[in-house]
Order: C-alpha cells, then structure tokens, then sequence
C-alpha cells in the first residue's frame, strides 16, 4: 500500500482524498497557490507545499512546482483530483516515468484515446457500444450533412471533433441551416479548441444525461457500480445528480453497465471512470468516457457503499479491488446538489466570489457534506465556484428528495450568496419529484424570476468569527509550510490580512450586486466585471438593445454569465469576439 500521498489539487475534492488517506493510515501532502496558504486542504494535510502564483495556471497547472513538492515530500502517490491534471496524459506520463511515485489515475493511452471525441466514438464502436447515430467521420462538405439529415431525419447536431462539454455543438433543424450551421460550429470549434474539425450525429430533443460508473484494476478486474442521472443541469454545469436514475428499468441498467465495462476494458482501463449516455425513449447511446473521479461520486458511494477513493488508491498500490460485481448490492437513493458561490436569483448564476462569514452545515440522518472551505475561508474569483456538495441517501426516491429539501433548509452560508434557492426551487419542482425532466428542464421551464423560495442571503454585518487567545500561525520556510501555535493577548492580536477582497472592521464592505457594473462610469461603454473568455455575442452593430439586454456571454470561475447592456440604445460598436480573452473592466460593446 502506498504511504505518502500528495493530492495535486484544492478544495473540496482535496479534503475527500485527505480523509480517505487517513482512514488508510496514509499521510498527505497537500500543495497550494500563494491564495491557498491557509485553506482547509492546507489545513488537514499532513505536510503542505507553495506552488507559487494564484491563478490555476501559474500554480495548480504548475508541473515543474508540481514535481518538485512531490521530489522535496517523498511521496510514493499522486492523486489529481478532479480537473486540473487529472486528464493530462503528459502529467500522468512525468508522474509514471519518475519511477517512484504511483499515479493515481488512469494510463496515459486511456486519457489519450478518450480525450477527443472522434476516437472516443471509434474506440466505443469496436467494442460494439453504438454512439447516437451519426459519423465518425470529419465533415468536409455541406451537402454531407443535407445527406446525412435526409436520410436519418431532422434536427442534426454538428459537433467539435477535439471539443468538449457541449462547446461547438450546433443544432440544424433543416437543410437551408446546414451552411450557416457548419460555418458557425467551425469557428467556435478553432475558437475554442484550436481545430475546426466537426463531425455530426442525429440530435436528440429531449435526452437525460445517465453516466454509468465503472472502475478497474490491474489484475483483470473491471466493474461498474450504478449510474447517476445529471439531467438536471444548466448550460452543461451540473446542479443535481442522483443514483438511480429515476424510472430507468433494470434491464436497461444491466446493459448499460455491461457496456460500460466493454468500453473501460476496450481502452485498457483502469482507476475509477465515467462512461457517459443519453438515454431517450427507452434507448442509451454512448455519448463519451471521463478518465477520472467525477465531482458526483458520492451519489455513487452512498448507493454501494463502496469509497472510490480508497478503491482507487488500492488499485494505484497494485493490489486487486476489494469487491466482485457479484457482491455490489445498490441501495436506496441518494441525492447530491452542487452548493456553488453563485447568485442564482432571477436565473443569472453570476460568481459571487468573498469570504464565507459563517457556515452552518446540515446535519441528521442520511446526510453527508463535502466541503471545501470553513468559515472564515474565501473563495477566491480565481478557482471554481464550489462551496461543497451536499448529499443525501434515503430509502426511497422520494425519502431523499425530501431529505434534501430538509438540509437545504439547515444549510446557511453568510457573507456569499449560493444556488442553493435554484435547488430548492429544482427539488420541490412537481416535474422534478415526478422525473419527468430532461437535460433541457432547467433551462426551459424551469422558472428562477421569482423571489428565491428562502432567502439565504448574506446576513452579515460584520459579524467575524470569535478571536481565539492561543493562535496558530502558519509560517513558510524555503517553500514549505508548517504550523505554530503562539499565545496572544487578545486585544494585541492583529488579524491576518486577508489575500484579495474582504476588508476587515468597520468598514462593512458589501457587495455591488453583480452585473449592474460601474454605476457613475459611462453606462454606454459595457465593461466585464471579471476576467475571461468571450463565449458568445449576442449583438451586431448597429442593433437596438434595451436596458439589462444581455449583449455578451462571459466564460469566468468555469461558468457563463451574461453581461447585460447598461443603457438602452444603438450598438456602435462591438470590441470583442467569441474565444477573446477580456480582462476585469475591458469594454466590450459600445452603446449609444
Ligand atoms: C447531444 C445532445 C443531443 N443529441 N448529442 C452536450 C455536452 C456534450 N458532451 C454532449 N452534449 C449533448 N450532445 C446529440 N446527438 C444533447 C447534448 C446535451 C447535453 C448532454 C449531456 C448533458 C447535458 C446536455 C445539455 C445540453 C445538450
């Protein structure tokens, strides 16, 4: 078994490998950016190490500070979470050709073979797991398309041959749209992944989004462990996912499950993974498989009783899992909803980044919360936007809905506004308790206008936590962290200046609700209150726009946001285009 383990990420996921570590008796490692050197990751590891920088790029992307903590701590394991490097074949590559340190992960030809959807698709096929009907090959001519439409009826979907998450992908709904449809898909595609290769499938109207789990060693053994339904999503950002899937019957999930391990094991898997499906009237196609641990396995655990971390750091150790197929006995129903810092109020989902002033966690029977921060903590504009996931597991489907509208009650976070009014509005939904929702149900007719159903947001006014007299201080030396506890009067005790937004005493800083901008500055000039990509324009010169019209998308802390027009008037001029990198108060659109 492996001993020292270094978790090569931050937040919630790094505090749930931590405490299954510790549970093995494994000692950790954590590594952190310069805004991270008090975070709770920081807090629970063993050991911490400075990776420098505060974006992801200059610190958890960093692979050289990566390698050097890993080197300068010993450790014989490497766990990478969820994004970051989890799916950076040339990261699983260094951390295996070091030759002492485990990867806790996948093999590189697996992430490699499943990183681009094409052959992805190709690798499903010679396995026999079909796909959505459609091609695997590149298109090169419009007429490819009308053909292909004709022959296997309307709408086609177009989609990026190396893209991802739903970025690219066009939907025709008949001949004449093809054109403007595959000129559109090919500029986005070289926008946002640098090829502009598509390739097309029949588009599915109203699918749900049903991932089977599998995971595998290296003596043979490949299982699965259940699905989980992600349907209920918005703008491919998950909300809520449960297991089972609601109304999916057992043969369906056998096979599923069967295909599933036969595209694991086409790709010579091993490690947890998620093989992906849209499931609609009563068939599943193969959509893509994700080489690593997905933000939602807890669902999973809490339906099997089996810890995937701990599974996939047997496996990584070398030794075989610790169950058969035969022994799973899926349970009940569980439940996860994605507590993300967001203003989820009138539908917009904007960041709302700052520190967190108090946090009261659900409790009681069936309830589990896995969290990445504390009060007291900030979450910083710079990395994503969850707070943490809350999970329930009840008997039945309806026990755990129920439970979950019940802790989404107890759950109070001060000081940043939250999504969680969107789940309760989700989960008290006739059309959610019933399951008759779909990947389009939040976007389409789910209602956010409204008043939040409990108003859970910032109550504040400037309540900090109590100061304690003896104080731990973390200090740095030559790049490692470590902890000493010092003994302070408490009226001497200075707090910490915090990294970025909260300032401290009476200042009562508040929050500009976001989106309405600069306020005195000139309303025709629209301005992003944050760095990131230009993801969309909605609006040409020339155009008449009204007041609070969006009139960009902005991809920011991994999610979109749409940046409202501040004055109504006539476009004059549009600064930037889809794929932009724009940085906070870049003016974007012009209005007069
Ligand atoms: C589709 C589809 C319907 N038909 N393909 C979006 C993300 C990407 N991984 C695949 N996606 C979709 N592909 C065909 N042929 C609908 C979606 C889709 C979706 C899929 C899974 C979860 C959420 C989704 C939301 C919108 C669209």
């Amino acid at each position: 078994m492996l001993s020292k383990i270094l978790i090569a990420n931050r937040g919630e996921i790094a505090v749930r490998v931590i405490r299954a570590c510790r549970e093995l008796g494994i000692s950790t490692v954590a590594v952190y950016s310069e805004l991270d050197r008090d975070a709770l990751h920081v807090r629970l590891a063993d050991e911490a190490y400075a990776l420098g920088g505060q974006t992801a790029a200059e610190s958890y992307l960093n692979t050289e500070a990566i390698l050097d903590a890993i080197e300068r701590s010993g450790a014989d394991g490497v766990h990478p979470g969820y994004g970051f490097f989890s799916e950076n074949a040339d990261f699983a590559r260094a951390i295996i050709e070091s030759g002492t340190t485990a990867w806790i992960g996948p093999p590189p030809e697996a992430i490699e073979v499943m990183g681009d959807k094409i052959s992805a698709r190709l690798a499903a096929e010679k396995v026999g797991v079909a796909g959505v009907p459609g091609t695997t090959e590149l298109i090169t001519d419009p007429e490819q398309v009308r053909t292909f439409g004709a022959e296997f009826g309307w709408p086609v979907a177009i989609k990026a041959a190396y893209g991802g998450g739903g970025r690219g992908m066009k939907v025709v709904r008949a001949p004449e749209e093809v054109e403007d449809a595959l000129e559109s898909a090919k500029r986005e595609a070289l926008a946002y992944f640098g090829r502009d290769e598509c390739y097309m499938e029949r588009y599915l109207t109203w699918p749900r989004h049903i991932e089977m789990q599998v995971i595998a060693d290296t003596h043979g053994n490949c299982v699965w462990v259940g699905e989980r339904d992600c349907s209920a999503q918005r703008r491919h950002q998950k909300l809520i996912e449960e297991s089972p899937a609601p109304a999916f019957p057992d043969e369906i999930r056998q096979a599923m499950g069967a295909a599933a391990v036969k595209v694991a094991e086409g790709c010579n898997y091993v490690n947890a993974g998620t093989v992906e499906f849209l499931y609609q009237d009563g068939e599943f196609f193969y959509l893509e498989m994700n080489t690593r641990l997905q933000v939602e396995h807890p669902v999973t655990e809490l339906v099997s009783g089996i810890d995937l971390v701990r599974e996939q750091i047997r496996v990584a150790s070398g030794e075989p899992l610790s169950f058969t197929q035969a022994d799973l006995d899926l349970r009940g129903h569980a439940i996860e909803c994605r507590i993300n810092a967001e203003d989820s109020t009138n539908g917009a989902f904007s960041p709302s980044p700052g520190r967190i002033t108090a946090l009261s966690i659900p409790q009681g029977f069936g309830v589990r919360w896995d969290g990445g921060y504390e009060a007291g903590d900030e979450i910083s504009q710079y990395y994503d936007n969850l707070v943490g996931k809350l999970v329930v597991w009840g008997s039945d489907r309806e026990t755990a809905r129920l439970r979950m509208l019940r802790a989404l009650s107890e759950l109070q976070v001060s000081g940043i506004a939250t999504t969680t009014p969107a789940h309760v509005a989700i989960l008290s939904h006739d059309d959610f308790a019933a399951a008759e929702h779909s990947t389009k149900w939040v976007e389409e007719n789910l209602d956010l206008s409204g008043p939040a159903p409990a108003p859970l947001a910032p109550t504040e006014e400037g309540e900090e936590p109590e100061p304690k007299v003896r104080r731990d201080v973390d200090v740095e030396v030559n790049g490692r962290r470590f902890s000493v506890a010092v003994f302070v009067p408490e009226s001497q005790m200075a707090a910490p200046a915090a990294a970025g937004a909260g300032k401290k005493g009476g200042g009562r800083p508040k929050r500009s609700s976001s989106g309405s901008g600069g306020g005195a500055a000139d309303a025709g000039k629209v301005t992003v209150p944050m760095q990131g990509t230009i993801v969309k324009v909605l609006v040409e010169e020339g155009q008449e726009v009204e007041l609070g019209q969006s009139v960009v998308v902005l991809e920011a802390m991994k999610m979109e946001n749409n940046i409202p027009a501040e004055k109504a008037g006539t476009v004059t001029a549009v600064k930037v285009a889809v794929g932009d990198s724009v940085g906070s108060g870049d003016i974007v659109i012009e209005i007069d």
